[in-house]
């Protein structure tokens, strides 16, 4: 993708996004219908089918060589790696917009070639807009974001995970992810993939490991952390195809030194 076409797609996009997240705001409190998907937490309301919607809507008219990877699947049904691949997530922490009416964003991640070039996460609530584009930096808004600082160890980290990794479970040993919570000088979990991506894109937390995401709660993440100087691996340290479902590890380059090493090697074994 050329420097000016994707320019041109990346301003195209963020207005789009912004369109979007408005047409949420005006209505977080109207009244709710909620489906559940694979499993009875799993949510799904009118509002994502509707972001959704407006995103294909868009690419169908304005940009019908590209190809839509949607967690609802209004998308294509085959995939071109060689080809532009928009990768989106309408809502990313659908049990926080149903519960919470805040705490969840818009995820879009533009793949051209299988290389990462755009990436937004709209915190919609907050009004607050995470993009990049590859090579361009990452930025919060108009404001660019500083890189991260590879000196955090990890007894100075916040970390993010999900509790569920903790208690007896069938993929892990838990006791190792117990360990790193006794190791860290705190933890956090949000409940938006995208959102925790963001947050360690703009330092506030200093890495974000999952152990099972989808593409689209990772594809924009992914871009705008890497322009902020971190790194996304799966657990073991690969790199990660941009159509896998796939554990996540997300963080500078320093502590994913240390959490691959003295962590992730054992967490695999269940005991
Ligand atoms: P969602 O709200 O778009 O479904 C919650 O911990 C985070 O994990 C959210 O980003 C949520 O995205 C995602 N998530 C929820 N269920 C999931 C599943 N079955 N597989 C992968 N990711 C999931
Ligand atoms: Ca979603």
């Amino acid at each position: 993708m050329n420097k000016v076409t994707r320019e041109a797609l990346f301003n195209q996009l963020r207005a789009w996004m912004l369109e979007a997240g408005a047409l949420i705001r005006n209505k977080i409190n109207n009244p709710r219908t909620i489906d559940t998907k694979s499993n009875p937490n799993d949510l799904v309301t009118e509002m994502d089918r509707e972001v959704e919607a407006f995103f294909a809507d868009k690419l169908n008219r304005y940009f019908s060589d590209h190809l839509l990877l949607g967690e609802e699947g209004y998308g294509s049904s085959t995939f071109d790696k060689n080809k532009t691949i928009w990768i989106l997530d309408p809502i990313d922490g659908t049990m926080n917009f149903v519960h919470q009416k805040q705490n969840f964003a818009i995820s879009l991640g533009v793949y051209d070639q299988g290389l990462g070039e755009i990436g937004f996460i709209y915190d919609v609530m907050n009004n607050n807009l995470y993009s990049a584009m590859r090579d361009g930096g990452a930025f919060k808004n108009d404001q660019k974001l500083a890189r991260l600082d590879e000196n955090k160890q990890l007894k100075e980290s916040i970390i993010c995970l999900n509790h569920r990794w903790l208690m007896e479970n069938n993929y892990i040993d838990y006791k190792v992810g117990q360990r790193l919570v006794r190791d860290t000088r705190g933890t956090r979990t949000y409940g938006s993939a995208a959102l925790e991506f963001a947050y360690v894109a703009e330092g506030a937390l200093d890495a974000y490991i999952s152990m099972r995401l989808e593409p689209w709660d990772i594809a924009a993440g992914r871009i705008i952390v890497q322009e902020a100087g971190g790194i996304t691996t799966n657990i073991e340290g690969e790199e990660i195809g941009i159509l896998e479902r796939t554990s996540i590890l997300t963080c500078n380059p320093n502590l994913h030194d240390t959490l691959i090493n003295d962590y992730f090697k054992e967490i695999k074994k269940v005991t």
